[in-house]
């Protein structure tokens, strides 16, 4: 019975996610919140049927090497599982789950509120104000650019995608997407979207871009100096995903040089933004918060315990990561 299972956390959680997984399984918890070392994440691994992991352990192929014959699920808080070697898991048996739907909502919330900032220059209208450098009104003062008619294209229209989408509507935004397939006709008629087979081509026609896919190898700098290059000088890029899906050094490059409007960001290439992006003019950066509110991170346990519970139980869990298949797009078999 699912009592006897034995689950490792890597980090704090939520106090009631931690209490109910304290009160389902035989659950050993941290009292502290730094992410564990190689060698304490290996260790832990070695001594429990399922580690509850998050962003920032790093599960690659030494540690399902070194992690030995117990360990049968990873059970991730939270969507992305980049950090995770999914076919080194596999390989061993090792089942991997994520919390995708429950943050989706939050996190296009984030990214709705960087697509109106950045060309209304809300942060830089708050640093002027902080560092004393308001002159008063004035009617050509700091004018940003309207939201309402734009072009938004939307990188990866899976769950948080398509929750965007539905509020860039109601700003009076139309809709393009790319994605390796269009998604269903119905949603698209819905939203009025329009798929673009090409990137390339998506690029050189919209106002604002919105990245949404997963990090994969296949999407590592999908954003390169080229494909910035193909964008319009007054469009913005919004990242709310992954930092390596843009080649960061490349668009701080074109922010300052003046060939990009400007960027909203809630994750970068290295953790936390470069120097150069810091000091790059209309650039609205968030130190990833995207799902940081206290409902989704309770739902995100919740979601997690689901699929341990499931596992305990002999059952499929629900949230199964699956090698080759989108997983924060494709509905799991
Ligand atoms: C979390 C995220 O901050 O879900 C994701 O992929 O990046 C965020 O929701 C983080 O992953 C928590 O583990």
């Amino acid at each position: 019975s699912s009592t006897r299972i034995r689950v490792g956390v890597t980090r704090r959680l939520p106090a009631s996610v931690e209490a109910r997984l304290s009160d389902l399984f035989d659950t050993k918890l941290h009292d502290r919140d730094t992410p564990l070392s190689a060698a304490a994440l290996v260790s832990l691994a070695q001594d429990v049927d399922v580690l509850a992991a998050t962003l920032g352990d790093k599960l690659d192929a030494a540690f399902f090497e070194a992690a030995g014959d117990r360990l049968k699920l990873v059970a991730n808080f939270g969507a992305g599982t980049d950090h995770i070697d999914i076919a080194a898991a596999n390989e061993r048996g090792i089942t991997v789950t994520n919390t995708p739907s429950v943050l989706a909502e939050d996190a296009a919330d984030m990214a709705m509120a960087l697509i109106v900032a950045v060309p209304r220059r809300l942060a830089e209208g708050v640093r002027a104000l902080e560092d004393g450098n308001f002159p008063g009104w004035s009617p050509t003062w700091m004018l940003g650019r309207r939201v309402r008619g734009k072009k938004l294209g939307i990188i990866g229209l899976g769950r948080v995608g398509e929750a965007i989408a539905r509020r860039a509507r109601a700003f009076g935004l139309s809709i393009h997407y790319h994605n390796r397939s269009p998604i269903n006709p119905h949603m698209e008629e819905e939203l009025e979207a329009t798929y673009w087979d090409s990137l390339d081509q998506m690029l050189a026609r919209v106002d604002i871009v919105s990245v949404n896919c997963p990090h994969t190898p296949a999407t590592f700098h999908l954003l390169s100096r080229r494909r910035l290059e193909l964008l319009q000088p007054h469009a913005y890029v919004v990242n709310i995903s992954r930092g390596e899906i843009v080649d960061e050094e490349a668009l701080a490059d074109m922010i300052e040089g003046g060939r990009l409007a400007g960027a909203g960001l809630d994750v970068y290439e290295r953790g936390a933004p470069s120097e150069k992006l810091l000091k790059a003019p209309n650039v609205v950066l968030l130190p990833h918060l995207a799902s940081a509110t206290v409902e989704s991170r309770v739902e995100m346990g919740e979601r997690m315990i689901i699929n341990i519970k499931m596992f305990a139980d002999g059952h499929k869990p629900p949230d199964r990561v699956i090698l080759g298949l989108d997983a924060n797009r494709e509905p799991n078999p």
